[in-house]
């Protein structure tokens, strides 16, 4: 076997070389198109991860890569310093999309999470009258908002901040799910409530149903801005555009990431109504690389291509169907099915003794996904996923938990 076909020595020099801060599967994969992806030994596999749902249009969308290619060749970086010709697009483009006023752009998910806890903190000194230094943040237990020092200071995941002290002060965490506890959280320098609309990282936790609406209230009436992280939840994952929709509500600040560029492209944006974004001067913040004109361009034809090509709807469709299907496997160990469109949690007892195992067999079996929080697997493919491509999914997914 030549080097470029073993998967062995490409997993060797990930561990010779490259930090050990991740524990994939040994699959190598060389290739992608749509929901299919091909490892280095010309094995193919069905993606129901989607790269944690930044690939929501499937890998290597033609439309997205012409727009790269097309833009890569005129223009790719001016800094912020000047201005280009696709930003102010974007801006528009998404802002009507998204009902929103004003957009901040980005790169990461956690820049976009760092950005939005800036601007909640100064909107309160500015607007809201906190006292300087007193800012509080209230975010929810088990959340996953990203990677930074500030971001894990407030995970409770212990493996995601043992180490990494000190963190930085002012955010109070409280249950997900429970309006009482955020009623009971706020005091007069609450300046945001931070939630993800689905818990993702936490494994697909669908909160009770009036629980964002009682959320949205409640920081109506205490003067508290509502911040919804819709990295992973936004742009069609749960069947809508945004996963507020479900809960006919809207926040006052919306993070959204990951699909913004169907995966070519690290671009992230923070979502704001015109009070809270107002607050920001020139000079407050930035970012190199945020709003470059290769970003904005592709942003644009990704969210162009997730409306026009109905990938949204086929979330809503296909992600029932497919719940439906799992609901159908009969297997004791299964013991909650957790559903939102094409994002899917299928959680086990502990006796079944973690879902790695499962993932390794689906694998091999030619399906790729990932287990989360130990006992659950998530099933999330790319939004362009067909009945037929579901049907073969969940084939393999009842072959490998009813066989022993
Ligand atoms: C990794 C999880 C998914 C996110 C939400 C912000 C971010 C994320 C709701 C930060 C990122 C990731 C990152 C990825 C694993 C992944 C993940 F399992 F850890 F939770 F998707 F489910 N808000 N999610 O889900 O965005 O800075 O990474 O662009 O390998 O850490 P980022």
């Amino acid at each position: 076997m030549t080097n470029s076909s073993n998967t062995q020595y490409f997993i060797d020099l990930e561990t010779k070389y490259g930090a050990h801060n991740y524990k994939p599967l040994d699959v190598v994969i060389h290739r992608g198109e749509g929901v299919w992806v091909e490892d280095v030994e010309g094995k193919r596999y069905l993606d129901c991860l989607a790269a944690y749902s930044a690939v929501n249009q499937g890998h290597c969308h033609p439309k997205i890569l012409q727009t790269m290619v097309e833009q890569a060749q005129k223009l790719t970086l001016t800094s912020r310093a000047f201005r280009n010709d696709q930003l102010g697009l974007f801006y528009e483009e998404v802002c009507k999309l998204t009902n929103s006023h004003k957009v901040l752009p980005m790169n990461s998910g956690a820049e976009a999470v760092e950005t939005a806890i800036k601007v909640v903190r100064k909107w309160g000194y500015q607007v809201k009258g906190v006292p300087e230094d007193q800012a509080e943040i209230i975010v929810c237990a088990n959340n996953f908002h990203g990677r930074t020092i500030t971001i894990v200071g407030f995970s409770t995941a212990e493996g995601s901040r043992a180490g990494f002290g000190p963190f930085t002060p002012g955010f109070k965490i409280i249950p997900f799910g429970d309006a009482q506890a955020l009623e009971d959280a706020i005091t007069p320098n609450t300046v945001g409530f931070m939630v993800e609309p689905i818990q993702g990282e936490a494994g697909v936790i669908i909160p009770p149903a009036g629980y964002l609406k009682q959320a949205r209230a409640i920081c109506d009436q205490n003067n508290v801005v509502l911040i919804l992280d819709e990295i992973q939840t936004g742009l069609g994952r749960t069947g809508k555009l945004l996963a507020e929709e479900h809960d006919g509500i809207e926040a006052d600040l919306t993070l959204i990431g990951k699909a913004l560029s169907g995966g070519f492209y690290p671009v992230s944006a923070v979502l704001s109504n015109t009070e809270v974004m107002d607050v920001l001067q020139p000079g407050d913040h930035g970012s190199t690389f945020g709003g470059n004109p290769l970003a904005a361009a592709v942003a644009r034809t990704a969210l162009k291509v997730l409306i026009e090509e109905g990938m949204i709807e086929n979330a809503a469709n296909l992600g029932a169907y497919f719940a439906e299907g799992l609901r159908q496997i009969k297997q004791p160990l299964i013991k909650e099915i957790r559903a939102r469109g094409l994002f899917i949690g299928v959680e086990f007892f502990p006796e079944a003794g973690g879902a790695r195992q499962y993932a390794k067999k689906l694998m091999a079996r030619g399906l790729l996904c990932k287990e989360t929080h130990q006992h659950t697997l998530r099933f999330a493919p790319p939004l362009v996923i067909t009945k037929d491509e579901v049907d073969w999914a969940l084939e393999r997914i009842e072959q490998v938990l009813t066989t022993a």
